[in-house]
């Protein structure tokens, strides 16, 4: 398969990390969105969207939208917990992150660390509302090793894309010391190395 994904964004490398845990074969194709790459007419073609990540199967196949992904190349593996209350709470947390914490926390990200922004032009709901979401995250893993259960699952490895580089957006990471904590273990777990 072919994944098409820039390598700053966390959203695309919640693809990569899942795919490389699960020893999965694929040839990463860099698609820059700053240089406007993923708008190309070539590229909407694939994803009318306009955005990365994006997966093309071997058959052709497309699909898109980063957790839509990962819960497809997971399926039956130890990344989604068998049992059912326990995937629906893994779920509660993708779709938490794609609501409550991606809009903020790397939005701010983007905006700061790639666009140029003052941390202090920032609009103050991203910031609010990013606060909030880190805080929410902090008291999750407290006494936790992972978010869901007692191993590393698609919660985690969506969850941290952006979280490990909060910091980029402005966000203070020493504010919430259990998130760091829950960080170094899942990028123990991911085998990558510290942000
Ligand atoms: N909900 C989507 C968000 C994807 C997304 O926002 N991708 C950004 C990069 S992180 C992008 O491609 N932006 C380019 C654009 O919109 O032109 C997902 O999870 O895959």
């Amino acid at each position: 398969m072919r994944i098409f994904g820039d390598s700053i964004s966390g959203n695309c490398l919640k693809v990569k990390w899942t795919a490389d845990l699960l020893g999965l074969e694929y040839q990463w194709v860099e698609t820059s969105v700053l240089k406007g790459e993923s708008r190309t007419a070539a590229y909407l073609a694939m994803n009318p969207a306009g955005q990365v990540p994006l997966v093309r199967f071997d058959d052709g196949r497309i699909l898109a939208q980063s957790n839509a992904i990962i819960l497809h190349l997971a399926e039956g593996s130890a990344l989604i917990p068998s049992d059912g209350y326990a995937r629906a709470k893994m779920m509660e947390w993708l779709f938490w992150e794609q609501y409550s914490h991606e809009p903020y926390v790397a939005v701010a990200r983007v905006q700061v660390h790639y666009l140029g922004k003052a941390v202090t032009d920032l609009e103050p709901k991203i910031v609010e509302r990013g606060k909030s979401a880190l805080k929410l995250l902090d008291d999750a893993v407290k006494g936790r090793d992972f978010l869901v259960g007692n191993s590393v699952s698609l919660a985690d490895i969506a969850l941290i894309a952006y979280t490990r580089v909060a910091h980029e957006g402005g966000f203070d990471l020493r504010r919430y010391p259990a998130v760091k904590t829950w960080i170094a273990k899942v990028e123990k777990a991911l085998d990558i190395a510290p942000a």
